[in-house]
């Protein structure tokens, strides 16, 4: 017999920052090192579920330690089910905004919570969501940065050797024009024509830059344009997508499932691809992915990969996972890669545990 209830013993949250193979050099800034915080929920029960989050900034795991850990104060000694907490950490946070850091805590407990609920049952995440295990296509954004051109033909070509990738994601937004084509015909020259190139402007361009740079990319074959411009500017993505002809891609920056409606609904882009930390963990995910599902438009994943290729599994749209090997150096297991496509493991939960010597090798103690 499963494991009905679990109840929430504590919750750690450990900060680490990582070394990155390629630094990156984007429009939302330059980073050498990765930080991430390990989340470990103990349960009365000995189940003990996993999950981490990427803040980006090293100065934010400040504020979202004690976050985390007074979400989860809350609950001790309390049964751990993902919706109704998820509910109820959300609405606590009213008062001090639903978006932002307070759902990057909400979003970090509840992928633990459903990890170690995956655990209790004894079955990977996927197959207790209602999906089977399999491969996730991915493509791999691992390079391809803001980078001198002349990199980027050898770091493309080293990028489809990783794992057999047939997309690409490289970042665009350069002064001029003439030095974004350069890229892309660079990155082109070597992998043909058959690899799908993905583009990332970082909401670099304001309105005005970006109708004519994406008008003036729009027959590069070019498999999705993504955040070309400030992400709250709705109508202006509205805009972009009825003008272009190339799916216009937003979403990393939806905080929570409703985010993601009001975009659809203005009609803001052709394509989106949410963010677990922001979105809201696997329960906002879900709720998402329902909403993208009912209106038709393809979801990809942005980070994570580990828990959104369990996440693919039961998208009704699922598109492109977005393949970053960041976590690999503090998991026990990291996931495999089988011809472009990241494998699902069959093991319980979201199937990530700590190597507790590369934890302590990357600790970063604030
Ligand atoms: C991105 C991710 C992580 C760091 C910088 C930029 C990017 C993406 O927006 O979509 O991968
Ligand atoms: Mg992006």
């Amino acid at each position: 017999m499963a494991l009905e209830t679990l109840t929430l013993r504590s919750v750690t949250a450990r900060p680490v920052l990582l070394p990155l193979r390629r630094p990156v050099v984007s429009k939302v800034g330059r980073f050498d090192q990765w930080p991430m915080i390990l989340i470990d929920l103990q349960t009365e029960e000995g189940v003990v579920g996993h999950s981490y989050l990427e803040p980006y900034l090293k100065q934010a795991m400040h504020y979202l330690v004690p976050a985390i850990e007074d979400l989860a104060a809350a609950r001790i000694g309390q049964p751990i089910h993902p919706l109704d907490d998820f509910q109820r950490d959300h609405k606590s946070l009213n008062l001090v905004g639903y978006e932002g850091l307070a759902m990057i805590a909400v979003s970090g407990l509840d992928m633990a919570a459903w990890d170690a609920r995956a655990k209790a049952a004894n079955l990977p995440l996927a197959v207790l969501l209602g999906g089977a295990l399999g491969a996730v296509p991915a493509y791999n954004s691992n390079g391809l940065w803001l980078t001198d051109v002349a990199t980027l033909a050898d770091e493309a070509a080293a990028l489809v050797a990783e794992g057999g990738f047939t997309g690409l994601k490289l970042r665009l937004g350069r002064d001029r024009l003439a030095d974004d084509l350069a890229a892309i015909a660079a990155v082109r020259a070597v992998v043909g024509a058959e690899v799908r190139l993905m583009v990332d402007f970082n909401q670099g361009l304001s309105l005005g830059d970006a109708l004519v740079r994406c008008h003036a990319l729009d027959h590069q074959g070019l498999a999705w344009l993504e955040e070309p411009i400030a992400y709250t500017n709705l109508a202006g993505y509205a805009q972009l997508a009825r003008e272009l002809e190339t799916p216009v891609q937003l979403g990393e920056n939806f905080y929570g499932p409703r985010a993601l409606y009001q975009a659809l609904a203005m009609g803001a882009g052709d394509l989106v691809m949410p963010d677990l930390m922001r979105i809201g963990g696997v329960t906002g995910w879900l709720r998402a992915a329902a909403i993208a599902g009912a209106a038709g438009i393809p979801m990809s994943t942005h980070l994570y990969p580990e828990f959104a290729a369990h996440l693919m599994r039961v998208t009704e749209t699922a598109h492109w996972l977005e393949w970053q090997d960041w976590a690999n150096d503090i998991l026990a297991e990291p996931f495999a890669l089988a011809d472009g496509a990241l494998v699902v493991p069959n093991r319980p939960g979201a199937g990530i545990a700590w190597d507790e010597a590369a934890v302590t090798r990357y600790r970063y103690d604030a």
